[in-house]
């Protein structure tokens, strides 16, 4: 079992007891956990097999290491078992609303019998709910609404998509009357994935108030939800929550700090700011008097500094930390000891070695892919059309991958300034036999492998067939392994650590698949593939001239995977690669 499938049924049964009223001392108990699991970078289930002591990690005490032990040996608890005997388990959905929290949960089921998304609707709709006591009809609309939204995208936003929409709202924003400075923080800048809202701050000159209503006054705003002198709330038409801040310049950094997050960076700041009689605010550093114990909030010592993010770190003996960095996953110790990774940049990038042309499911031809790529200054492409099992992609046949053959290899006498890979995308079969035969692979410089098909294989089945292909002499690397389709479909069930583990074994490389809508893998195991040495190849899978594009995303979220120069195959030179290719030959 992976550690977020840990994390999500610990998760689901803080959200459970809460819901019956336990003691909050427990509940709290478990979220602290959670969020221990959800920093790890190495398998619980590894950790237990080498007969780790689960209890050394912070907030797990005797109990927690039991259940996590409990789950991992039979897959589930029988405590939460026990709970959801006396509390449906959709109630514990319904928590995840906006402005819906366990309290309100459980007054709804008590009073109302509401279990569902659906009967919640439909209770609020009726009027049953505003009749409650502390509901209100304001709050019942705000339910009705966070209900449509929720469902329209289920929780959150892709990034890519949120970018879209944030673009004309910050080109809005550049009118704004006094604006000094606009920056966006939270998990945007953070270069997560997918994103809950988008968390804005402002420096203006002068007052806040026709700021904020220029703000307000965005022609894409659906409604406003908040507006006061330094803080708004609206929805945007796409259903993109946005807060705006507006805060005084010698805050700044401050606020950037503590809005770019995450949480749990900034609890970890905090607590060493405390150990050097410091506060952090996101109002600045301040100088605690170690005397005055627990003084007035509100009540700050001098300060000392909060205009920059730097001098945030600096006032706590830190270099300034990048915002992908900041998930609370030993950035600080690193920061601390200089180990901090040197982030990979476009310009260390020399090729792509993923994409498709019209001989599959890609809109252009070989040439027009590569010219493209010779335009973004790469020294190699490599053209990985589909193999024949996917007939949806019009897959390649061996005598078609032949006939390509030779249009590749005439366009690479032709083409300048640019080197052209023939690869192929090869299709995992259920029984973890590849697509093409033999003699096929063997002609080609780069083989890809990928599943497609058969995406609800058990998790042992589903794991024994991504190795059985790794353990194929001729294949290169793993492409999209987890299969994940961000807020559309989730990662088929497969224990990563296993496939990384026989990458390693097999010298294959994994992917990082840049599109927007994968970014798989995914960043924690992006950090073990780098702990074990297995290289990734960060690609962009384009079946288009613009989707070259997404090698962009696709470097940010390599930074929250902490991947140097060295992990990521394609900072290799075009000579470097040849010889990458040629691993297994002596
Ligand atoms: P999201 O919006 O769900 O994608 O994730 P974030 O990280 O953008 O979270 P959000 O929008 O709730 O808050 C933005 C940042 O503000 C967050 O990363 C850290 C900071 N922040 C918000 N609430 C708290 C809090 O209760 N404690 C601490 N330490 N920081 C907070
Ligand atoms: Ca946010
Ligand atoms: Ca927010």
């Amino acid at each position: 079992m992976e550690n977020i499938e840990i994390a999500e049924h610990l998760t689901e049964l803080a959200d459970l007891l809460e819901i019956s009223g336990a003691n909050p001392f427990r509940v709290r108990a478990y979220r602290n956990a959670v969020r221990t699991l959800r920093g790890l970078t190495q398998p619980v289930t590894q950790m237990l097999k080498e007969g780790e002591d689960l209890t050394e990690l912070q907030g797990i005490g005797d109990d927690l290491s039991d259940h996590i032990r409990e789950l991992v040996d039979t897959g589930g608890l029988e405590l939460l078992e026990e709970v959801a005997r006396e509390v449906p388990r959709e109630l514990a959905v319904l928590t995840k609303l906006d402005g819906v929290g366990p309290k309100k949960v459980k007054k709804l089921w008590e009073e109302l019998g509401v279990t569902t998304l659906d009967e919640l609707e439909e209770a609020a709709q009726s009027g049953k709910v505003e009749a409650l006591e502390g509901f209100g009809k304001k709050s019942v609309e705000k339910m009705l609404r966070s209900v449509a939204d929720f469902r329209k995208r289920q929780g959150r936003f892709l990034r890519a998509s949120a970018v879209q929409y944030l673009r004309p709202l910050l080109a809005h924003l550049e009118d704004t009357p006094g604006l000094k400075r606009v920056e966006v923080a939270g998990s945007y800048r953070r270069g997560q994935e997918t994103v809950g809202d988008i968390d804005l701050l402002a420096v203006v000159e002068g007052e806040s108030a026709p700021a904020m209503e220029h703000f307000t006054s965005f022609s894409r705003v659906d409604r406003v939800e908040m507006s006061g002198a330094t803080r708004g709330s609206v929805v945007l038409a796409s259903g993109l929550p946005v807060d705006l801040r507006i805060v005084p310049e010698e805050s700044c950094g401050a606020a950037l700090h503590y809005f770019t997050g995450s949480k749990e960076h900034n609890v970890q700041i905090r607590q060493a700011a405390r150990a050097r009689d410091l506060r952090i605010s996101e109002y600045g550093v301040f100088r605690v008097d170690p005397e005055d114990e627990g003084g007035e909030e509100g009540e700050e010592g001098e300060r000392i500094g909060g205009a920059t993010e730097t001098e945030i770190f600096e006032s706590v003996g830190l270099p300034w930390i990048p915002p992908v960095l900041r998930e609370g996953r030993g950035e600080i110790e690193a920061a601390r000891d200089g180990t901090l990774p040197q982030l990979v940049e476009s310009a260390d990038i020399r090729g792509d070695l993923h994409m498709h042309s019209v001989w599959s499911d890609g809109r252009e031809s070989i040439r027009r892919m590569a010219e493209a790529c010779r335009d973004r200054g790469y020294e190699y492409l490599a053209i990985t059309d589909h193999s024949q099992a996917v007939t949806v992609a019009n897959g390649l046949t061996p005598e078609r991958v032949r006939k390509q053959a030779e249009e590749v290899r005439a366009l690479r006498n032709e083409l300048e300034g640019i080197h052209l890979f023939h690869g192929c995308e090869v299709d995992i079969l259920q029984d973890g036999t590849l697509d093409l035969p033999d003699d096929v692979l063997e002609e080609l410089d780069l083989v890809l492998v990928a599943v497609h098909s058969h995406f609800h294989l058990e998790r042992a089945a589903q794991t024994e067939r991504v190795i059985r292909a790794l353990s194929h002499p001729m294949v290169d690397i793993l492409v999209h392994p987890t299969g994940r389709l961000l807020t559309r479909r989730d990662p088929y069930d497969l224990e990563v650590e296993a496939v990384l583990e026989a990458a390693r074994e097999h010298q294959v490389a994994v992917e990082l698949n840049a599109n927007p809508l994968r970014l798989d893998l995914h960043d924690r195991h992006l950090f073990r593939a780098r702990e074990l040495g297995v290289p990734v190849s960060v690609a962009t899978d384009a079946h288009r001239l613009g989707e070259l594009e997404y090698m962009e995303g696709g470097l940010i979220q390599a930074g929250r995977g902490w991947l140097e120069r060295g992990d990521v195959l394609n900072t290799r030179s075009l000579d470097e690669m040849r010889e990458w290719l040629g691993r297994r030959e002596v």
